[in-house]
């Protein structure tokens, strides 16, 4: 089994501001904690943070061409704006699950609305970065 987890602009930034939103860990925890998960399974993860939109598409068509089994990603804030990533999601065979730390449904009106959800098989959100090992957890009992 192997996994991507994808993760969009500022998440790198994670654990350095607004821990009330995010919590505290980091990003490197988050990669840590989903590292240590995949070894108890016979599971591989490739894990990537971009700033960058059509890195972001890139990584999900290379996903694609290497045959990868599933995908996790927190697209930030592309979330709520991203048609090109949406397509991009929905040219490729691979499933994928959409993940937020927070709960995009009780925050700011523009963060209710995801463009991406309705070409992923689920959104998990809301449920800090445990929402990461749920995600894997999906995919591993597949
Ligand atoms: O809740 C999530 O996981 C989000 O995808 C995080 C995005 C936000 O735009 C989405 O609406 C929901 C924000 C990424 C991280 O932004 C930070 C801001 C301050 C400190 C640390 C990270």
């Amino acid at each position: 089994m192997k996994l991507v987890i994808l993760n969009g602009p500022n998440l790198n930034r994670l654990g350095k501001r607004e821990p009330e939103i995010y919590g505290s860990e980091t990003l490197a925890d988050v990669q840590a904690k989903c590292e240590a998960l995949a070894a108890t399974f016979d599971a591989t993860i490739d894990f990537h943070q971009s700033n960058h939109e059509g890195v972001l598409i890139d990584l999900l068509h290379d996903a694609a061409d290497r045959g990868i089994d599933g995908i996790i990603f927190n697209p930030g804030a592309f979330t709520h704006t991203s048609i090109a990533l949406r397509d991009a999601i929905a040219s490729i065979d691979v499933p994928v699950i959409e993940v937020h730390i927070s709960n995009i449904h009780a925050r700011e009106a523009f963060r209710h609305e995801s463009k991406l959800a309705a070409e992923c098989i689920g959104q998990i959100c809301g449920l800090g970065t445990f929402g990461y090992e749920l995600a894997m957890r999906k995919f591993l009992q597949r």
